[in-house]
């Protein structure tokens, strides 16, 4: 464990976890904004499978890049309502800087959650996302819901999750190696609460 707060995200937050502490941050590069957002609702969150593009074959919440007309919020809101169908109060809970070995810019991920929504959820009808229910409960979980599937996931997001599960606002860093065959492999990540 390291309590030193990694370069290029806010001071002032206490540790909650980390790892491979041993290795070198990559360098800092410019950022560029982005934002992910998950309902959470009855023990159960809404993940998107995404079927192209980067993140291709992998859950994660719903977004994309915020355009540069617009808020995080409004960018956040409006691909919730692209990807999954749906309009949510969105609330902001954390903030990730996600860097790739290689890469121009560093991703400044703008991360919101929502605990009600209007409208019905998508089934499979974008070219994008395929929502999809999973379980935050530790057991089983409530009904016939699947688990997080977390090996179909950005690696060191089972380390975040528990505190979008409780609300506790948070800011990390994971930065990410590419191997010979281009798969992202975790490298250090470092997340810690607000006080
Ligand atoms: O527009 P596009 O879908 O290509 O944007 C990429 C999305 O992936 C964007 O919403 C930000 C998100 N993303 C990363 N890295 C990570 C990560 O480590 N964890 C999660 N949950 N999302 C990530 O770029």
């Amino acid at each position: 464990m390291s309590s030193q707060i990694p370069p290029g995200i806010s001071q002032g937050l206490d540790y909650f976890a980390s790892g491979n502490d041993n290795k070198e941050w990559l360098p800092l590069l410019p950022i560029k904004h982005y934002t992910v957002a998950h309902i959470l609702q009855d023990d159960k969150v809404l993940l998107g499978y995404k079927k192209r593009g980067f993140g291709q074959g992998m859950y994660n919440g719903f977004g994309g890049k915020v355009e540069p007309n617009e808020t995080p919020l409004q960018a956040a809101v409006r691909e919730l309502e692209e990807e999954a169908g749906i309009k949510a109060p969105l609330r902001h809970i954390g903030v990730l800087i996600f860097i790739v070995a290689g890469a121009e810019k560093a991703f400044h991920i703008d991360i919101y959650y929502a605990e009600e929504f209007e409208g019905t959820v998508m089934d499979n009808r974008t070219e994008e996302m395929r929502p999809e229910w999973f379980s935050l409960s530790p057991s089983d979980g409530p009904g016939e819901l699947p688990p997080i599937p977390w090996d179909k996931m950005w690696d060191t997001d089972r380390y975040w999750f528990p505190l979008l599960r409780d609300k506790r606002p948070f800011v990390g860093r994971a930065d990410f190696d590419k191997n010979e065959s281009g798969a992202f492999i975790s490298r250090r990540w470092w997340y810690g609460t607000i006080q």
